[in-house]
């Protein structure tokens, strides 16, 4: 796939930039957008990004299922979300490098859990998290109730999908919903700034620490010890162990090739 309908795809020095880009419905997610967006999550560790930012168009980040779609009939709901939602999920989830959400604006339903994908989220001041689903008579899904009480709290889940209330960008990072709240205009910079840090780092170890993070998430003690020791072995074989041990023992800048 060469050019995109729903997104646009950047790659400059090393790093993927996604940007949702249906504007006039603040983002929402089409079934032309879920496809492009598992293609780009996938496409981008093959054609040599160390990091990808991801970020929406004009003043929202996403709104989440587009409600006109399929002239606003939800038809086949459960294949919908495991035929196209939950590939597009996986491949964000398993993508092999750093992950970056940097939330524009109002990032509500699907596009709330698709925000909460990113191993790093950075909120605008004024972005808005709402887990709308109720509004319209639904329940939150894409992951939003694994992530969300995993994340906040049963309390502030709960509270979050049941009012429906928007939770901005100081009250995310003040619940710990996200890494950090960044002031609007800083947002972008801030993330391409981190962004390009991740893509001169050392790749495979973090894209192993996200793996094993996450993991840890369900596993318990004895299983997720066992697999942290396998990720240390992997990461310890690297060529950016080799190079990042080197450079400590030099006192200088390590110059990791992501290998
Ligand atoms: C939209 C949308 C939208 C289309 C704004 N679609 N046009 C997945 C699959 C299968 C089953 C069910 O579940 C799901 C998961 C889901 O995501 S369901 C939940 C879907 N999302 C929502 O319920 C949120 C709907 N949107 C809103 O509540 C508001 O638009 C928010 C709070 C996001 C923003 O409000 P405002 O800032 O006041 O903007 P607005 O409402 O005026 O929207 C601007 C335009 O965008 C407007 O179009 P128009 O032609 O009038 O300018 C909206 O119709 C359109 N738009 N969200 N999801």
């Amino acid at each position: 796939m060469s050019a995109y309908e729903t997104i646009r795809y950047d790659l400059t020095d090393a790093v993927a930039t996604i940007t949702l880009d249906r504007p006039e419905s603040l983002n929402s997610l089409n079934k032309a957008m879920r496809h492009e967006l598992r293609h780009a999550f996938e496409r981008a560790p093959a054609e040599g990004a160390r990091a990808v930012l991801m970020t929406g168009a004009g003043r929202s980040f996403c709104s989440g299922q587009d409600l006109g779609e399929h002239g606003g009939r939800l038809a086949n709901v459960e294949r919908t979300l495991s035929e196209e939602y939950e590939p597009m999920l996986h491949a964000i989830l398993d993508c092999p490098l750093p992950v970056i959400t940097a939330v524009n604006g109002v990032a509500a339903g699907a596009g709330a859990s698709l925000a909460l994908l990113g191993d790093i989220v950075l909120a605008a001041r004024s972005a808005q998290f709402v887990i709308a689903f109720a509004r319209i008579g639904l329940v939150p899904d894409v992951s939003a109730t694994h992530f969300l009480p995993r994340l906040i709290g049963l309390p502030r889940a709960m509270g979050m999908a049941m009012t429906t209330e928007p939770v901005d960008g100081v009250r995310a990072a003040d619940w710990g919903l996200v890494w950090k709240m960044i002031e609007d205009d800083a947002l972008m910079p801030d993330a391409r700034a981190m962004a390009a840090g991740f893509a001169t780092g050392p790749t495979k170890a973090l894209a192993l620490t996200k793996q094993t993070l996450r993991a840890g998430m369900q596993a318990d003690l004895i299983d997720q010890l066992k697999l942290e020791a396998k990720a240390q072995a992997e990461a310890a074989a690297s060529r950016d162990f080799a190079e990042g041990t080197a450079a400590f023992r030099e006192k200088r800048k390590p110059s990791f090739e992501g290998r």
